[in-house]
């Protein structure tokens, strides 16, 4: 008999490494794969099922690494093929599976197929978006770009090839070119390249971007912004042949082994109603999908312009997600990853209630319906960067902002201001092991500046304080290890209208697990009938085990009651 979660991924919990900045083996101030192999101990400890690696493949680098000039290979900077499948063998003896990072939606400008392309050369005319300069236009000048749409790093989307005599589309850096998904030979090369990995020994993707694939036909102009630039997003995102294309790469790649792989799409703008759609389980053509609503809360016009997120509306994001798939379909839970900065800075409080914050948040993730994820470091509690000057900065996102947001003339401390709050470097600075100089992660120069909370905030401090947040993330995954009501139980909001609460129960045959945290610096007290007669199975500070429906919670207080059983 199959239970209802009898994919290993949907009990699983899984942790990401961004390979740059995890641990470094051999002193070139760069993390690698024997840098994974030497921590894999740490990662049994805390106990995830699975490790997704952001891409090692060989890359220029434009992109850290999501610029892939081949598939099939690891880059010298990371190690070899041989490193990682040692690295596969040594995750695979502590029941740790490896999903690989998928990023497809575009290749390297240095790829073979893509210098193929420019040249005409061997068939591989359009596997990229070619097109002329707009009628009218000298090729190469302002405005003479096929169509306004904006690339997601800043400028113009496209390119101009003066050997080809055309413009090549790249939603992301000019040296990320859009592959041309119409092609059936593209798509072909990549169910190749997906099936000579799996045969290797992975886990499963995760899926760069993938609800990008599918554009428009006709590549309309977009929305004209500030910066005299389209919004290609409406015609790129969520396009016509998307659910065709996943379709397709399902049935030629996973056909028949749902529950032996994850699939999880990355899909900026997705709705509940795809997010529902892409994963049912019966029909659908991934296992879960990264939505990004929570994540997009706190700006509004771009992603540089900061507001305020209360938790009231992280509660009605999730709780919609958690709706919208309750029947057919299943989520991925993330607050953090390379892109997005650290939460406990972003939405908690990394000053006086660090601990208790950064455990708050991780108590409404983790026990929700869906698999968590955990991204390095955040089983720690590591704090976005006080980066102090464009020269501490290293992501090309932040870096191309600053400098046309300045000649633009912006303040710089009000663009660097942003950039604290929300660049993506936040999340990249090296993974804090120890107290030493450089954190444990490298005898050599990190090549982006450590925290300088490294100091007291790291692994070493923590891994045997059962007090730490470390020992208390032990503590959640164990939980969903052990609780099938937290694997399977359905998810019912508690106190919907309460600013600040957070809290909800899940409901199955073995009985109910009712969690409720205080996302603020505020005691508050409230009224939960669904703990009575519960005991208390998880607090993040400590309280007595009285169980009363009447709860007096402190400053980012998280508690975790258990019924039925
Ligand atoms: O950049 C965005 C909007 O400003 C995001 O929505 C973006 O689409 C999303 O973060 C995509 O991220 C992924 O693809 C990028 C890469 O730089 C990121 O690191 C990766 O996670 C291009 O490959």
């Amino acid at each position: 008999m199959t239970t209802e979660s009898a994919p290993w991924w949907k009990s699983a919990v899984v942790y990401q490494v961004y390979p740059r900045s995890f641990a470094d083996s051999d002193g070139d101030g760069i993390g690698d794969l024997r840098g994974i192999r030497s921590h894999l101990d740490h990662l049994r400890d805390l106990g995830i099922d699975a490790l997704w690696i952001s891409p090692f493949y060989r890359s220029p680098q434009d992109d850290n690494g999501y610029d892939i000039s081949d598939y099939r290979d690891v880059d010298p900077m990371f190690g070899t093929l041989g490193d990682l499948d040692e690295l596969i063998a040594a995750a695979d003896e502590r029941g740790i599976r490896i999903v690989l990072d998928l990023v497809v939606n575009h290749t390297s400008d240095e790829h073979a197929w893509f210098e193929a392309s420019r040249a005409r050369r061997g068939g591989k005319d359009d596997w990229y978006i070619w097109r002329d300069a707009r009628d009218g236009h000298e090729p190469g000048t302002p405005g003479a770009e096929p169509n306004n749409w904006r690339s997601f790093f800043g400028g113009p989307a496209w390119e101009w090839d003066a050997g080809r005599g055309q413009y090549y589309l790249h939603l992301f850096s000019r040296k990320q070119p859009d592959l041309n998904w119409e092609n059936p030979d593209v798509r072909a090369a990549v169910h190749d390249m997906m099936s000579w990995w799996l045969d290797r020994g992975i886990g499963g993707f995760r899926m760069d971007v993938i609800n990008l694939i599918s554009k428009v036909p006709g590549l309309p102009d977009g929305e004209v912004g500030e910066d005299g630039l389209g919004n290609g997003a409406p015609f790129a995102m969520g396009g016509p042949r998307l659910e065709e294309f996943l379709v397709e790469m399902h049935d030629r790649v996973f056909a028949g082994r749902d529950e032996v792989y994850l699939t999880v799409g990355e899909m900026p703008g997705a709705t509940p109603e795809q997010g529902s759609r892409f994963t049912d389980l019966a029909s659908g053509p991934l296992s879960m999908v990264f939505q990004f609503e929570h994540v997009d809360l706190d700006h509004v016009g771009g992603k540089w312009r900061h507001q305020p997120v209360r938790a009231i509306d992280l509660k009605r994001s999730f709780g919609r997600w958690q709706e919208a798939l309750a029947e057919h379909g299943w989520n991925s839970l993330y607050f953090e990853n390379h892109d997005q900065p650290r939460v406990v800075s972003r939405w908690g409080d990394d000053g006086e209630h660090w601990r208790a914050s950064a455990t708050a948040f991780a108590t409404v993730l983790h026990l929700m319906r869906g698999t968590p994820y955990v991204y390095q470091g955040e089983e720690i509690g590591m704090t976005s960067y006080p980066f102090a000057s464009r020269a501490d900065l290293r992501d090309i996102e932040s870096l191309n902002h600053f400098d046309a947001a300045v000649a633009r003339g912006e303040d710089p401390n009000a663009v660097l201001a942003a950039i604290r709050h929300i660049g993506r470097d936040n999340a990249r600075t090296p993974m804090q092991w120890d107290a030493s100089p450089h954190a444990g992660f490298t005898e050599g120069e990190p090549w982006i500046p450590v925290n300088p909370n490294h100091t007291w905030l790291n692994v070493a401090a923590q891994a045997d304080d059962p007090g730490s947040v470390l020992a208390y993330y032990r503590r959640l995954i164990a939980l969903r290890h052990s609780d099938p009501v937290v694997v399977d139980g359905t998810f019912r909001m508690l106190l919907p209208e309460h600013p600040d609460v957070f809290a909800y129960a899940r409901e199955g045959d073995g009985g109910r697990v009712v969690v409720i945290a205080n996302l603020s610096g505020e005691r508050y007290e409230v009224d939960v009938p669904e703990v009575d007669g519960s005991g208390l199975v998880l607090a993040n500070v400590s309280v007595d085990g009285r169980t009363d429906r009447r709860l007096d919670l402190g400053p980012w207080e998280a508690r975790v009651y258990r019924a039925g059983r």
